[in-house]
């Protein structure tokens, strides 16, 4: 049984996604992060970063204590590792699968983040933060695209880079961007979207609802931290 520490942000629906996918049994610890459970003790311990998602393998491949994992590329990569799924067996194609991976967890998830932050969350709309994000999401669109062009998926086959990539996709509109512009990424999208267990996940996502994070009280918990927050909370920086 896989704990699924868990709230329905595109991160979080990474790791439902690839659970519904193989079937491995998992229950879902509920992170409300508007209202501040990533700070408390016992979460910090496996997700010591104070954002969800993370996991908790109590049937670990090798023998011993459970194994805890934050980080949704590390967690894609390890539920991989363990199952055996989505991610190919030989050096060439895996490695395909590892670096849209990486690209994902290092400039789209980052950069559409920084884009919704400024023109969705941020209480002064700056035209220049908003242009730098909403350019920067359509640079990382167009390499999605061109990647499309002559592969159904990501890495080839559908594997843990295409989990990583869609939730972060599916918000297109709020991004600012357009899929009519991007044949191929849209092309791709359709098919994920069409996925039985891509629709599970978003489903049981529905469940978990919190205040929007630009409810002044959500906002004061995900837009205000700094050092002092995490000391606050029971550890040191
Ligand atoms: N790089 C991390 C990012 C995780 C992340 O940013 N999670 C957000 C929700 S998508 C969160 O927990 N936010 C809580 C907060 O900002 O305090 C990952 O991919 O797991």
């Amino acid at each position: 049984m896989i704990d699924l520490h868990y709230w329905p942000t595109p991160n979080g629906h990474k790791i439902t996604i690839f659970l519904e996918e193989t079937g491995l049994p998992y229950e879902i610890f509920p992170v409300n992060i508007s209202k501040g459970d990533q700070f408390k003790p016992e979460f910090l311990k496996i997700g010591p970063n104070n954002r969800m998602p993370a996991i908790v393998d109590h049937e670990p491949a090798e023998p011993g204590a459970p194994v805890s994992v934050f980080e949704s590329g590390a967690i894609l990569l390890y539920l991989a590792e363990k199952t055996g799924k989505f991610l190919a067996k030989d050096l060439r194609g895996r490695f395909e699968a590892v670096q849209w991976l990486f690209w994902q967890m290092g400039g789209l998830g980052p950069m559409a983040g920084q884009n919704h932050h400024f023109t969705i969350y941020a209480p002064e709309k700056l035209p220049y933060a908003i242009d730098r994000y909403v350019n920067e999401t359509s640079r990382l669109y167009a390499v999605l695209d061109r990647r499309l062009a002559d592969r159904e998926f990501v890495a080839g086959p559908y594997s843990i880079a295409d989990m990583a990539c869609y939730p972060w996709i599916r918000p297109y509109q709020r991004q600012g961007q357009k899929l009519e512009d991007f044949p191929n990424l849209k092309r791709w999208f359709e098919t994920i979207q069409e996925r039985p267990a891509v629709k599970r996940a978003y489903e049981i996502g529905k469940q978990y609802r919190g205040a929007p994070a630009n409810d002044p009280a959500a906002a004061k918990i995900l837009f205000g931290q700094s050092a002092a927050t995490l000391r606050a909370a029971g550890t040191s920086a």
